[in-house]
């Protein structure tokens, strides 16, 4: 990016973020031009902590692909700009995962490391904070198949899992141009959901377990030109997250036909439609174990009236939402949802979160 053209994205972000925070005109005037001068000096500028709370938050409020924005402006927002070293920034995600579960009465928030300059570059190698790990054995597939490529690069790195289907990863860190370093997560930081089911007393015994808070690890947030590589955040889970994807798809956990077996459904038809029936009893587990534990969690259809009244705020203020229909919609039952009947517009719109290339 040029400088010109950070300079102009940065007075797009300035002018409507002051406008929404209603500071005046003469305000607005002053921190461009400090900002104009500060990229002419050293080609970049400092967000102040006010730009980088209220940024991160329409960030979460411009993302397209999420249905739990009504909550926008609740996110917390740590500032860990001052981060230097690889163990400095471990600490830092240690707090945020114990801040952000909070003994099952998750807070959305985002931890935010150091912006992305010249000479300088932070990442979290994994894709969650929390994430079990993934083996390709002579027998199958141990673990979550979705982290096998990182698995293997974590055991690269001297990094040994126990070998269960539920081994919680390291942190991979990496600052600058050094190679990255791996952190055993503190055990005690995790909190886990045990899956039963409110009248099958069999499920217990598929010793299914899920984390409780889900971390997105891997995006980038850009505010006004300004590029943060690594700014974990996270909200609570919906149902189906876990319970139609997790531990349904074939190439997750795969769990649908050993669940329709044991509820004696016939899997040798489509037409007895075994794997819905799973799939609606998986769900319902999944949302009376998070219950039961007293973790936060939403229902796909609670999510989707949420969303309504998020879209109703926003009319209301004057801005248009954007959204992914494709992603909105619920994987459970989506046309008994508002969402499924309509249109959504998927321009992309910053502030926002943007996937980046994976480092390894
Ligand atoms: C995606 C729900 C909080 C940003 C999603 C998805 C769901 C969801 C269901 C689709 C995930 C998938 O299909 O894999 C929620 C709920 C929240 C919440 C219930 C509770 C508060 C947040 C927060 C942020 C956020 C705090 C950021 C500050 C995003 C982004 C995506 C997303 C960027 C797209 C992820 C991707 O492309 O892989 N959300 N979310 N969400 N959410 Fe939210
Ligand atoms: N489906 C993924 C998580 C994606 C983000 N979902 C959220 N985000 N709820 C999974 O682990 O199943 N959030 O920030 O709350």
């Amino acid at each position: 990016m040029t400088q010109d053209e950070l300079y102009n994205e940065a007075k797009a972000f300035i002018v409507t973020c002051y406008q929404e925070l209603q500071h005046d005109a003469d305000t607005t005037a002053r921190r461009l031009v400090e900002i104009r001068q500060c990229i002419e000096l050293d080609g970049t500028y400092e967000h102040t902590y006010e730009e980088l709370e209220y940024g991160a938050k329409m960030a979460w409020r411009n993302s397209n692909r999420c249905i739990g924005r009504l909550f926008w402006q609740t996110l917390k927002v740590l500032d860990k700009r001052d981060c230097r070293s690889e163990r400095e920034v471990a600490e830092a995600v240690y707090q945020h995962i114990q801040y952000a579960t909070n003994h099952g009465k998750i807070r959305p928030t985002i931890t935010i490391f150091p912006a992305k300059t010249k000479n300088n570059k932070v990442r979290i190698w994994n894709h969650q904070l929390l994430r079990y790990a993934g083996y390709e054995t002579a027998e199958g597939c141990v673990g979550d198949p979705h982290s096998i490529p990182f698995t293997a690069v974590c055991r690269q790195l001297g990094w040994h899992g126990q070998g269960t289907h539920f081994d919680i990863l390291p942190l991979v860190i990496q600052v600058a141009d050094r190679p990255p370093m791996w952190f055993e997560i503190p055990p005690e930081l995790v909190l886990e959901v045990p899956i039963s089911h409110p009248e099958y007393a069999w499920f217990a015994d598929l010793h299914l377990k899920w984390y409780a808070t889900p971390l997105i690890s891997d995006m980038a947030l850009e505010i006004g030109g300004i590029r943060y590589t690594a700014a974990p955040f996270n909200g609570w889970y919906m149902e189906t997250e876990i319970g139609a994807r997790n531990f349904a798809d074939e190439k997750r956990y795969h769990m649908l036909p050993k669940i329709a077996d044991l509820m004696g459904l016939n899997t040798q038809t489509e037409t007895s439609l075994w794997r819905d029936k799973a799939l609606v009893e998986l769900n319902l587990a999944v949302l009376h174990s998070f219950q039961q534990q007293g973790v936060s969690m939403v229902d796909h259809h609670t999510a989707a009236k949420q969303f309504m009244r998020f879209e109703q705020q926003e009319a209301a203020n004057g801005r248009d939402v954007t959204g992914n229909w494709a992603w909105l919609i619920p994987p459970v039952s989506p046309a008994t949802t508002h969402i499924f009947h309509q249109r959504y517009d998927n321009t992309v719109v910053k502030p926002n979160y943007f996937y980046q290339r994976l480092p390894y």
